[in-house]
């Protein structure tokens, strides 16, 4: 049976239906799922919600705000509840994540759950056991651009973007911006169509870009300026590396999700070809990687960090002690393994 048919079938079958992302949301695990859940309940009036696994960053509150109308359960704030609605739920959508591993807490409701699992996603590797119908595009920009497709061969939509309510196409429109970083990445002519389509639909980009952009608060800018001017260091094999730690955090009031983009920043350098950003947690660092064409900030995730991701543009996490003694190590760390790493 066609796939699309499958999925169409799955959903006509079900009432309830949660739509599940990763663990620390960004704006295309937000704006997918939102889209989503608005599309389920809005277009084809199921019962739908958003579950997160922790809530979405200060920066993209506007989103949940302007889809104010699709209900989300916070496992964090609400585990009993967000637990109780997923095995309660007759299909399980997961979007914008390969594993149930990326949802923290929702993890072991969504194995538990007896439903049918349906993953939309773009991400390398999807588990594709935990599922029962399993769309992914590596050659995606985002999940909001799988899903978009998807939708737009759905019965309802028929090719017609602008049948979707506006606050679905600001949704996409939001994590097509964000995990393209404003279509400087990962853009394939696919990307740019659905961009066409969805301002013809309607889409207020530069609303979207404004509240994207132009509503950080001061110290985030202040924060961006010492990390660049004083914190990074560059390796002599063009590795940069800015580290976040707990005293620089609480000089500047630092709140999850403020450093957002910084890594990106470092590769302007020209001499530069991975850039990694090191943010301090409790015995841990969250490390995001990026490289350039050429460099695979993957293998390097994956090898050293316990991570993995796309190809230029990866994460995982540094352990103390563990991998390194004490969180002062981090440097040397990267050191080594970055000159381990390009002398293979
Ligand atoms: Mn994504």
């Amino acid at each position: 049976m066609d796939k699309i048919k499958n999925l169409e079938r799955l959903i006509a079958e079900s009432s309830a239906i949660t739509v599940a992302v990763h663990t620390h949301p960004d704006g295309d695990a937000l704006g997918s799922g939102l889209a989503l859940a608005g599309f389920l309940r809005d277009c084809l009036g199921k019962d739908a919600v958003l579950a997160l696994p922790d809530s979405q960053p200060q920066s993209l509150s506007f989103l949940i705000e302007e889809n104010a109308s699709i209900p989300v359960l916070v496992h964090t704030e609400n585990p009993v509840e967000t637990e109780r609605r997923i095995l309660a739920s007759s299909l399980v959508i997961c979007i914008d994540l390969n594993a149930f591993d990326r949802t923290a807490g929702l993890r072991e409701a969504l194995a538990a759950s007896t439903a049918p699992k349906v993953l939309i996603d773009h991400h390398l590797n999807p588990d594709t056991e935990s599922f029962d119908l399993v769309f992914s595009t590596i050659e995606s920009s985002s999940a909001c651009e799988v899903l978009f497709n998807l939708l737009m061969k759905t019965d309802y939509l028929a090719g017609s973007a602008s049948r979707l309510p506006r606050h679905c196409i600001n949704a996409l429109m939001t994590g097509l911006t964000t995990d393209t970083n404003n279509f400087a990445n990962s853009v394939f002519p696919s990307t740019l169509e659905m961009a066409s389509r969805l301002i013809e639909a309607g889409a207020e980009r530069n609303r979207i870009l404004n509240s994207l952009y132009n509503c950080y608060r001061e110290n985030r800018i202040r924060l961006m300026g010492y990390m660049l001017g004083e914190n990074l260091t560059i390796t002599p094999d063009g590795v940069a590396c800015m580290i976040l730690d707990k005293a620089i955090q609480e000089r500047f009031g630092f709140i999850r999700g403020e450093a957002e983009g910084f890594v990106n920043m470092p590769l302007a350098i020209r001499e530069v070809r991975m850039s990694i950003l090191l943010t301090e947690d409790d015995g841990l660092f969250r490390v995001s990687i990026r490289s350039k064409e050429g460099t695979s900030a993957n293998t390097y995730a994956k090898e050293y960090f316990h991570g993995g991701g796309h190809e230029l543009a990866a994460g995982g996490k540094l352990f103390f002690p563990g991998d390194i003694p004490e969180a002062g190590d981090a440097q040397a760390y990267i050191l080594n393994t970055s000159s381990k790493f390009f002398r293979r």
